[in-house]
């Protein structure tokens, strides 16, 4: 930081005040996570001076010598640890991987199929005030009032009567595991292109935590930044080479300019990393660490949509608690359990103000916590939303948990942080 702070102090003190923040944080936001110093590193790194529109051996600017290597070896990293025939690591984020998706295989007014935004789905699955819902014929799906889950028999017949020409699995909200057999029956049938968007499980399914869409699923895409632990960044991934040149092009020159090479770097250096012992021991104490919330959300009456939990994410409907989830996640800040207030299925709320708080393993995991942590952690969420209902002695319980939060963060240092 000797330089940053010296040309620019002001930036260079907020960056050390965000670094306090995160090592002082208990991390509940389950889309997040910890880099390695590794991965900071690259993001950091004299490659983001470089333009290479195009993709190896075939590019618009001279100079490629180097990163045409640093973009191959992170394809070769992601088709060899995903087990695809193909890979894009281009895409800048999650959203325009998903709008490649479109550019390749639809047409404007064709039909797409997600899951709602409110049951967990993604804006660019067709949701309203997202271009993939205005420019596009969206078809949504949900999750069953009674279980909280998916039901494809719905699925099926939703796709059965609109014919989409796309169908998207997958989403932001979603603690159970994804069909990608099941969805890929349904989108076989009605001959719709699969798009499995495995953002939130990627590290997940590189770790052998969950099943894989590969061989399901016509394409896959990818943030990199959540529980696969790399840069801001995403991917497009298909089993076979048979759409490769469409979703290539859709990606450039259909959406984007040259890509982010130091981003790319850091993709390899995650993808790296994502394919030792270590990292599969994570993504498995990940799910280990969901389900031991769970158990102790649970036992503390918390209500769960789908009754709890198989991958790294839970959503809790605090309706029965008597309070919404946007006081529960801003008291919860306040005392260092840090969470984001989100809509629940059939929620009568506004998104703004839902019932709903979701939260997730991956950034405790990465700094060592266990199952003993996240029940320690239960204890004080109950706390907490229990103090905000009673509306008794809050200040107090908040200054306490948020004192055992700092000494429970001080004995497990983050991932990159100094
Ligand atoms: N913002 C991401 C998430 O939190 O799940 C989705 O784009």
């Amino acid at each position: 930081m000797g330089s940053l702070a010296n040309v620019d102090p002001e930036i260079a003190a907020l960056v050390e005040a965000e670094e306090r923040r995160q090592a002082g944080t208990v991390k509940l936001i389950a889309s997040e996570n910890y880099v390695s110093r590794a991965v900071l590193e690259a993001t950091g790194t004299v490659l983001t001076n470089k333009y290479s529109e195009g993709y190896a051996g075939k590019r618009y600017y001279e100079g490629q010598q180097v990163i045409d290597q640093v973009e191959t070896l992170a394809v070769e990293r992601a088709k060899a640890l995903f087990g695809v025939a193909h890979a894009n690591v281009q895409p800048y984020s999650g959203s325009p991987a998903n709008l490649a998706i479109y550019l390749a295989f639809l047409q404007p007014g064709d039909t797409v199929m997600g899951m709602g935004l409110p049951f967990g789905g993604h804006l660019t699955h067709g949701w309203s005030v997202s271009a993939t819902g205005k420019w596009f014929t969206p078809v949504r799906y949900g999750v069953r009032r009674d279980t909280g889950r998916v039901d494809l028999d719905e699925v099926r017949a939703l796709a059965l009567e609109h014919r989409p020409k796309l169908i998207f699995c997958g989403g932001t909200a979603i603690p159970r595991t994804i069909d990608f057999e099941g969805f890929a029956a349904i989108a076989r049938e009605v001959d719709a292109v699969l798009a499995a968007d495995i953002a939130h499980i990627a590290g997940l399914i590189a770790g052998g935590a969950h099943p894989s869409p590969v061989g399901h699923a016509d394409v896959i895409s990818t943030t990199t930044h959540k529980t696969l632990r790399g840069p801001r960044g995403a991917m497009l991934m298909a089993s076979s080479d048979e759409h490769a040149t469409a979703l290539n092009k859709a990606v450039f020159p259909g959406l984007q300019g040259g890509p982010h090479n130091h981003t790319t770097a850091a993709i390899a250096v995650a993808l790296k990393e994502a394919s030792t012992e270590e990292f599969k021991a994570y993504a498995h104490q990940v799910v280990a660490n969901a389900k031991a919330l769970a158990e102790e959300l649970l036992a503390r009456g918390f209500d769960l949509v789908s009754g709890g939990t198989d991958n790294h994410l839970l959503l809790i409907d605090l309706t029965s608690k008597g309070v919404g989830g946007k006081p529960a996640a801003q008291l919860l800040d306040r005392a260092g359990l840090e969470t984001n207030y989100n809509s629940v299925p059939y929620d009568t709320r506004k998104p703004f103000d839902p019932s709903g708080i979701r939260i997730g393993t991956p950034s405790v995991t990465s700094r060592g916590m266990g199952e003993a942590e996240m029940r320690q952690i239960g204890a004080w969420m109950d706390e907490i939303v229990t103090a905000l209902a009673k509306g008794d002695e809050v200040e107090t319980v908040v200054d306490r948990v948020r004192s055992e939060v700092t000494e429970l963060t001080s004995r497990f240092p983050a991932p990159g942080l100094s």
